[in-house]
């Protein structure tokens, strides 16, 4: 029987590249199922399109009769779940996509794979698992001292981290009450290729590209975790594979910088690789209006992943930006192709 994994939202940034991981590292087959909204594009699998071990299917996770018949047509034996509205200004701006995909798409998963997992029990195949992906806002904010750990109560600021909130306690549940094999992730923030262009650094690269003010919210002394993103697929593959069912996982970069440092980072390197003539990209900084709700400091403690699996980030922060500004720069017609849906870089989540 053929081994097969399908991966939820694997148009997107984070699925993309575990998608590419998993063509490139493995022999299993892929299915990518995702609706492609505006952060979902074919050109992020570009590089799997073509292979006959992959498949996308087109599809929305809220879809009931749409997910029942995934399950039926290529019997995964794993799930991972990364579909997501994912930006936490759109979810100030606009919560209702976050409540339908996060919360009622992570439900209607939930219940087709558990109809699905109840037909395979018993079979002599290897046991199904189903990874829900999530993330360290569930846990609230910090403040200068200390760090999130598996243990952290559950403390949302935005209705993002509200909707992930609710959709990881739904997958829990799933494992207590049906005993569905599932296994959740809570990670920090990513950062490389194939990022949508509303997220920090890929805004910071392409606004001192094209020579515009680098908004940085309230005072630029938030702290976020940085961790690039094949080191995340990597940590979600051994998740999946060596993970114990009904257990989760922090995952983190050990790379805390406050945000105005990232932006310095950003800056250096392009001062070195593509200077501009009229002084450092720096001067680009501007101080914007804080977002509404947001949260201070979030740190993530992974001893966990790293004592129990063995997995450890491998990428040092300035080695992953240095790539991920080179990769910006070769790539900017994929800028123009995903923003194409509509967007123009301008100022999103005020709460106005
Ligand atoms: P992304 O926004 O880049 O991609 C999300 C993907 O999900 C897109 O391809 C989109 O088309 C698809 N999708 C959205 N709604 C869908 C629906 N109803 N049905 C099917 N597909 C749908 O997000 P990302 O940054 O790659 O994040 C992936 C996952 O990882 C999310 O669950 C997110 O909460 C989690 N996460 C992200 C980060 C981060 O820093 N980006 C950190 C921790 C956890
Ligand atoms: O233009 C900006 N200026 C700015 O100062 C943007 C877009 C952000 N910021 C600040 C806000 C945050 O403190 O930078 C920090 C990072 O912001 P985002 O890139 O929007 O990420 P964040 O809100 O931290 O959430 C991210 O990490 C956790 C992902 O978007 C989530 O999907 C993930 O769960």
């Amino acid at each position: 029987m053929s081994d097969t994994i399908l991966v939820t939202g694997g148009a997107g940034f984070i699925g993309s590249a575990v998608v590419r991981q998993l063509i490139r590292e493995t022999d299993a087959e892929v299915v990518t199922v995702d609706c492609l909204t505006y952060a979902g594009h074919r050109a992020n699998l570009a590089a799997v399109l073509n292979s006959p071990r992959h498949h996308l299917v087109v599809e929305d996770i809220a879809d009931a009769a749409a997910m029942n018949d995934v399950f039926e047509r290529f019997e995964p034996r794993a799930v991972m779940h990364l579909a997501a509205e994912s930006h936490v200004d759109r979810s100030i701006d606009g919560p209702a996509a976050f409540i339908e995909t996060n919360i009622l798409g992570t439900y209607t998963l939930l219940e087709a794979a558990r109809h699905h997992w109840r037909e395979r029990d018993g079979e002599d195949t290897d046991p199904f698992r189903f990874l829900h992906v999530s993330t360290d806002e569930v846990y609230g904010e910090l403040g200068d001292e200390g760090a999130f750990h598996e243990t952290t109560p559950y403390d949302p600021s935005s209705p993002y981290s509200a909707s992930k909130a609710s959709a990881d306690h739904l997958a829990r549940a799933w494992h207590r009450t049906y005993g569905l094999p599932v296994l959740v992730t809570n990670c920090s923030n990513n950062y490389g290729p194939y990022q949508y262009p509303e997220k920090l650094i890929p805004v910071i690269i392409l606004k001192a590209l094209a020579g515009d003010p680098i908004p940085v919210y309230g005072t630029g002394e938030n702290v976020r975790d940085w961790l690039y993103v094949d080191d995340h697929a990597t940590a979600l593959r051994t998740v999946l594979e060596k993970g114990e069912t009904g257990e989760t996982y922090n995952v983190g970069g050990r790379a805390e910088r406050q945000n105005i440092e990232v932006v310095h980072t950003v800056c250096d390197v392009l001062d070195e690789i593509r200077p501009r003539g009229d002084g450092s990209y720096r001067s680009l900084i501007s101080f914007v209006t804080d977002r509404p709700g947001h949260d201070w400091r979030y740190a993530i403690d992974c001893t966990k992943i790293e004592n129990d699996l063995g997995w450890t980030p491998t990428t040092s922060f300035e080695d992953g930006i240095r790539q991920t500004v080179e990769w910006y720069i070769d790539h900017l017609d994929w800028v123009d192709e995903v923003l194409e849906s509509g967007y123009d870089l301008s100022r999103l989540g005020t709460g106005a």
